[in-house]
């Protein structure tokens, strides 16, 4: 008798839930479909850069992954600078005989070292060894990768699309989230103007990129405040 009234009562929660949830999912707004739009194209993306992914997991250390949230005084210290024009040697470093040039790229709220929309560029000389130190300071995932200075702009990032091989950080799609740090590391070419674009979707677009450059006069790599 009592197994016949769960069974009742479960059969009944059935009955009365399925015209909700068809109900729910009969008649989508238009919002929504646009969402599935971006959502489909998103993972989609993601997929496809799965491969190209092999090379950051490889090149990254275990400890960008781990001490990332951890100790991370010195980033925000920095980034709290980002406001002051002066502060290029804070974000850029030079060994001469390596010809290394490394640049620490702190992700903010649609801004990398405090600037967008091509408002800075970091410069380096030709064929020198770039290694760009990616850091998210900001709650909402950011990335970054080299893409061709030319409009438009794609609306999210393509490893498979980087100017220069090998220059786009882990996660460039779904982005990496606060604290997560990622290295790039490639060779500059002899010359060239280029853009540094976060591949979150609709990012680079919102003004999150600033731009780089391959100067055939610089002796020294440098980061240059002011649009050019
Ligand atoms: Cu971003």
């Amino acid at each position: 008798m009592t197994r016949f009234a769960i069974y009742f009562g479960i059969v009944t929660l059935f009955v009365s839930a399925a015209p909700a949830a068809a109900q729910g999912s009969g008649t989508p707004s238009a919002q929504d479909t646009t969402h599935h739009a971006v959502k489909h194209k998103t993972t989609h993306k993601t997929r496809h850069r799965t491969s190209a992914s092999t090379r950051s997991s490889t090149g990254k250390s275990a400890t960008a992954k781990t001490g990332a949230a951890a100790k991370d005084t010195t980033q925000s210290g920095v980034a709290s600078d980002t406001g002051a024009a002066g502060g290029q040697s804070n974000y850029v470093a030079w060994n001469a005989a390596t010809k290394t040039a490394t640049l620490k790229l702190i992700a903010g709220p649609f801004v990398f070292n405090g600037y967008g929309g091509g408002g800075a560029a970091f410069i380096v000389p030709p064929k020198s060894t770039v290694v760009i130190n990616f850091v998210n300071d900001d709650g909402t995932p950011h990335s970054a990768e080299i893409i061709a200075d030319k409009d438009p702009m794609p609306n999210s990032g393509d490893a498979g699309d980087a100017a220069i091989p090998r220059a786009f950080t882990n996660k460039l799609v779904e982005g990496l989230p606060q604290f997560a740090k990622d290295n790039m590391r490639f060779t500059a070419p002899d010359n060239g103007s280029y853009r540094i674009f976060c591949g979150v979707p609709g990012h680079g677009l919102s003004g999150m990129w600033i731009r780089f450059k391959v100067d055939p006069s610089a002796r020294e790599p440098s980061f240059k405040v002011g649009k050019s």
